[in-house]
């Protein structure tokens, strides 16, 4: 197996610019044939073409049929010794889509043809250079009984369609942007069609087609609505318009991952499509808004112009998070989508930097491309673009992204060029920055103040350092842009950014006429931990008056965590959580802030994963019983105030809007504290018995779940049973017995291995269960008697031949195996290295469980 190297690049030996593709549409037996125009770039290199799991049905070369000893046919494609300088060549291939388990490529979604091709599933349709760097013109044919399949799609314009009498629809498309191939795409199936248009600032009007479920049409209408909303912020925004006449999305229920950008013809996953205020979450509505417009901004940022090979892959997709974070941010509340996003970085990011899985946002060395669309070249991605943003100013970096999407429209792109084109547009060096590009590993941020009351001067010494990675010994000093807040004892404050550059650097302001409370990395301005010397006194000052909600979220998440501490350590809860504090509580729950769900979150403790992340080796069962300790006694000292906030706040009718969202947190929160309490039975048995929508009913569930109250099993079992026929209501309902710390889940996860909704080849059922268990229940995962690390195994062993991508990503908790104690390392081992001493390991799996082992 052989891992390749980003600097092993190579610009292709052959181009392809215009390719005939035809598909003849059959279960198990699909003819693909392209006709395709090729170009030598160099000079006596054989023709490689990628290509796995075809059946090479005949070859013709400018009208020659070849023979076999005209070319080398492997596993892995299909080699021309010699060829000329520029040719056509016609391939013809068979395929089978309903044995296509690993869903990529052309597989079976139910009885709907659907593709995938990125990031390298175009060899699994046809022998092609393989790669983003070959950019092509398609016109597409697709032939298929037109009664069973009423819709034949592809990208771009359809230019015709015909029937003819013995009811084999024929139906031709072509796009007339050049593109990868992994931006092709095919859809064939019968659908019911949401439809809308969208006016773009030019003038022109963009047809929308929205393609889901028979019977699910009024659950499209949310995303439709998105899609427009998102059409129009990247205009206001980026000044960027949509440049086919139609935009068509797909929902298919057989889907590897959220969602895909093809040119024209985005394909879904049908959990970030459908939603109704009866069967989806709020939770479910935000993250329909923002896939949505994800996809759409990759239009230009990714499909004008895309990636030169695959270890640039944050140019796109760091890119795009940032976009739609951005977008997510002006629709709904900005605050509470950037502590999400925050959340994210401090518990899946920084542990993939402390995993054998480490890598830059611009990887070094990949095996399998699938396992590097990860947190980190995704969010931390993010973090990179948004920290660039606030060192050039919105203006500046508007005008750099306007410069790279000019200079590079139509071409496959590097991080370099991005750099160079936010460089030249804002006149500053970024040499040092360009640094986060290549380095792992999460910077540790030490921060001190001194103030002296005679010569008024206030001196902020800043200290960096970055530990060693899994993949690379040394690090440098990265540039940080430091954002910070003083708040003076009159209430006056002020606002300053910092740029740290050196290891240490102190930065003196002078006049400052008493010594402030520091905020340190207001809105989370550098993907940092951040250690600093602020009292609890001056915590709970910031987490009151600080002027961004991030930041007065943050001061409570540290004060909790020392709290946490403070009683893993040994002290007794009720000396931790002091009357003062209670107080100040009771006090945030009879006046909440304007912003009820900024409330909700100050009172949130910080998640398991989180607090993790702050231990070398990370204590689980200490954690776990600060954890419960700490709330358990917050729900008794609160207990008339929990119940009082909720009678107090309203109860809407169910609209997805950014004020009831609030209200709605706010009332979860006071829930998941009286949970605890047997006394509140009755008061969350009545609010799951009246909740008229989905976003009530699994809060009153986790609520109970999380709590080990006695009434969540009768809940949960109520719940299956009316959700039983709604396969993506059913996935809530198996993350709920997977995600019940207590000992039946074992008993939970098997039943529901056996329920008719349930099926090894749907990635949604086999996260809904084994991902939510590995990753959402510490207690039962980590058993000390490893049955936990156990069921992971065999769920993976399972999995592996049917889908090799999902069974890379189950994988991913027990990599990190030594971070933990001596005993839970061995079990955790133990199961890696009975997955290495499997034959016939995928390349997805291999990668992961090789680089973990010692
Ligand atoms: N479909 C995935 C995404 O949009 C990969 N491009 O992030
Ligand atoms: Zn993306």
């Amino acid at each position: 197996r052989i891992a390749r190297s980003r600097h092993d690049y190579q610009a292709p030996a052959f181009t392809i610019k215009t390719m005939q593709l035809s598909f003849n549409l059959h279960s198990t037996a699909t003819r693909v044939t392209a006709v395709m125009q090729v170009n030598r770039e160099t000079p006596g290199a054989a023709l490689q073409l990628d290509g796995q799991h075809l059946t090479l049905i005949a070859i013709t070369l400018d009208g020659r049929k070849l023979s076999a000893e005209h070319y080398q046919l492997s596993a892995d494609g299909l080699v021309l010794p010699e060829v000329p300088d520029s040719f056509e060549l016609c391939i013809e291939t068979e395929i089978a889509p309903q044995h296509n388990t690993a869903l990529e490529g052309l597989y079976m979604a139910g009885n709907t043809y659907c593709t995938q091709c990125e990031a390298e599933g175009f060899r699994r349709i046809m022998f092609f250079p393989d790669r983003p760097d070959v950019l092509c013109q398609y016109t597409v044919t697709i032939k298929a009984d037109a009664k069973t399949y009423p819709y034949l799609l592809s990208n771009g314009n359809k230019i015709s369609d015909h029937i003819d009498e013995l009811g084999l629809r024929t139906v031709q498309w072509h796009d007339p942007f050049p593109k990868p191939c992994y931006l092709f795409a095919l859809v064939a199936g019968d659908f019911d069609l949401v439809t809308d248009n969208f006016i773009t600032q030019s003038g022109r009007d963009v047809r929308l087609e929205l393609f889901v479920d028979k019977g699910a049409a009024a659950k499209g209408d949310f995303a439709l609505q998105a899609l427009k909303r998102a059409m129009r912020w990247d205009e206001q925004r980026f000044n960027l318009e949509y440049d086919l006449d139609i935009y068509m999305v797909v929902a298919v229920d057989f889907f590897n991952m959220g969602a895909m950008e093809n040119k024209g013809l985005n394909i879904f996953n049908s959990k970030y499509v459908l939603a109704d205020a009866a069967s989806a979450t709020d939770r479910d509505y935000f993250n329909i808004e923002s896939i949505i417009g994800h996809e759409y901004f990759h239009n230009w940022t990714g499909n004008r112009v895309t990636c030169r090979d695959w270890f640039q892959l944050s140019l796109k997709e760091g890119l795009t998070v940032f976009r739609d974070q951005e977008f997510s941010a002006d629709m709904g509340s900005a605050t509470l989508s950037r502590i999400d996003a925050v959340k994210l970085i401090r518990s899946a990011q920084f542990a993939e930097d402390a995993s054998p899985m480490a890598h830059p946002i611009r990887p070094e060395q990949v095996l399998e491309m699938n396992n590097f669309y990860t947190v980190t070249v995704y969010d931390k991605g993010a973090e990179v673009i948004r920290m660039l943003q606030t060192l050039l100013g919105r203006q500046l970096f508007a005008s750099g992204l306007t410069l790279y999407l000019k200079r590079h429209d139509g071409q496959a792109a590097t991080c370099d060029d991005f750099i160079r084109a936010m460089q030249d547009a804002s006149g500053y060096d970024l040499t040092q920055f360009a640094l986060w590009y290549s380095q792992s590993g999460t910077p540790v941020l030490t921060v001190k103040q001194q103030y002296d009351a005679d010569t008024k001067q206030l001196s902020l010494t800043l200290r960096q350092e970055t530990a060693a990675t899994a993949d690379q010994a040394t690090k440098q000093a990265l540039l940080l842009p430091i954002a910070v807040e003083l708040l003076f004892a009159d209430n006056s404050r002020q606002k300053q950014l910092f740029c740290l550059t050196d290891a240490e650097q102190q930065f003196v302001l002078p006049d400052v006429a008493t010594e402030p409370v520091v905020v340190w990395l207001e809105h989370f301005s550098a993907p940092v931990k951040l250690h600093c010397q602020a009292t609890t006194e001056d915590l709970l000052q910031i987490a009151a008056q600080a002027s961004d909600g991030v930041a007065r979220w943050d001061a409570m998440q540290q004060y909790w965590s020392r709290q946490i501490t403070a009683v893993m350590q040994g002290a007794a809860v009720q000396t931790v959580i002091t009357a003062e504090l209670v107080a100040l509580l009771k006090q945030w729950l009879e006046l909440p802030a304007a912003d009820l769900a900024l409330t909700a979150e100050l009172l949130t403790l910080p998640d398991f994963d989180t607090l993790a992340e702050q231990h070398d080796e990370i204590p689980v069962d200490a954690i776990l019983s600060a954890l419960s300790s700490i709330k358990m006694f917050l729900a008794q000292q609160l207990r008339e105030a929990f119940l009082q906030c909720l009678h107090n706040l309203p109860q809407p009718a169910y609209r997805y809007q950014q004020q009831d969202v609030a209200i709605r947190r706010l009332r979860h929160l006071c829930l998941s504290y009286m949970a605890q309490l047997a006394e509140y039975d009755v008061v969350l048995q009545q609010h799951y018995q009246q909740a008229d929508n989905m976003t009530d009913t699994i809060a009153v569930l986790m609520a109970t779940q999380q709590a080990g109250s006695a009434l969540f099993p009768q809940l949960r079992d109520d719940f299956c049973q009316r959700w039983q026929h709604d396969a993506l209501v059913m996935d809530k309902a198996f993350a709920l017995v997977a995600t019940d710390p207590a000992d039946t889940v074992f008993a939970g996860i098997a039943a529901m291995q056996q329920h008719r909704q349930f099926s090894w080849k749907n990635p949604n059922r086999v996260r809904a269960l084994f991902s939510a268990f590995s990753m959402r229940n510490p207690q039962q995962f980590h058993r000390l008697d490893g049955a936990g690390y156990r069921l992971l195994l065999e769920a993976i062993t399972k999995l592996d031949p049917i889908n090799p991508q999902v069974s890379a990503r189950l994988v991913t908790p027990l990599l990190s195996w030594r971070r933990f104690d001596k005993t839970r390392q061995q079990l955790m081992l133990d199961a890696l290295q009975l997955l290495a001493a499997q034959s016939n390991l995928s390349n997805d799996l291999f990668e992961k469980v090789s680089r973990s082992l010692p």
